[in-house]
């Protein structure tokens, strides 16, 4: 079978990046898009694609003509994209899924690809004790609070958006409250259960671990590490995009 290619945290329009640096991650993420309809079978996208995503009914953000068009060029060629929600673009609507044809998630997948068993999640909200963010997710992903968000103009709620997350995120800190933990704990489980592979995102922290007969991968970003996953049918492995930083 033709490779699966998996990518997490890319966090897009992230509002602490360099201009220069964004342009080079737009550059790169085509090339790295372009190896997959070469390559590649299937791309799985773990989540964060967005460090900010709303769509209203009739409007998706503009910025991103460049990201929806390739998308939907490897969609054209064959490509099937599955894209998991994660805690920085879980307003995903219809529009990646009726409009661009990909496969969306809004709490991850499993799966069995060539006879490997796949649990794919973003990774969020799985530290030990942290029942307020769980809380949280379940409120922020009611309906109601989508609807009420609706009625912002969307040249203000981008603006809110993008100053809330200036002030509040720092990508280069671990500051995680045992997430790191809780995500490492349910990938032994999972693997204890019977899954070949398991794959996260979230943390940003890319990385390989053997559990038993299991693997869990975390794919790390496209912020710092620029790493991604590739399944040839039999193992998967974690790889760096090489380019000149
Ligand atoms: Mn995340």
């Amino acid at each position: 079978m033709k490779p699966v290619y998996f990518i997490s945290d890319i966090h897009l329009g992230a509002p602490s990046l360099h201009v220069e640096f964004e342009a080079k991650r737009k550059t790169e993420l085509l090339k790295f898009f372009d190896t997959v309809i070469e390559n590649g079978s299937r791309l799985i996208i773990v989540g964060d694609l967005f460090d900010f995503w709303y769509e209203y009914k009739y409007v998706v953000p503009k910025n991103y003509f460049w990201l929806y068009a390739k998308l939907k060029e490897m969609v054209d060629n064959g490509i099937v994209i599955d894209y998991v929600a994660g805690n920085h673009d879980f307003f995903l609507g219809e529009f990646f899924s009726k409009s661009v044809g990909l496969r969306v998630y809004q709490d991850g997948f499993s799966e069995e690809i060539n006879g490997k068993k796949f649990l794919v999640i973003h990774g969020d909200g799985l530290a030990l004790k942290d029942s307020g963010y769980r809380m949280l997710k379940k409120i922020l992903r009611k309906g109601f609070v989508r609807s009420v968000i609706r009625w912002i103009h969307p040249d203000v709620g981008f603006s809110l958006a993008k100053a809330f997350s200036k002030k509040s995120r720092e990508y280069t800190s671990n500051k995680d409250f045992g997430e790191t933990d809780g995500m490492m704990h349910l990938a032994e489980k999972k693997t204890n259960e019977g899954y070949d592979f398991v794959i996260m995102g979230h943390n940003h922290i890319p990385k390989f671990e053997r559990f038993g007969k299991g693997i869990y991968v975390n794919l790390g970003d496209w912020l710092r590490n620029f790493t991604y996953g590739i399944f040839d049918g039999e193992a998967m492995q974690l790889l760096t995009w090489e380019f000149e930083r």
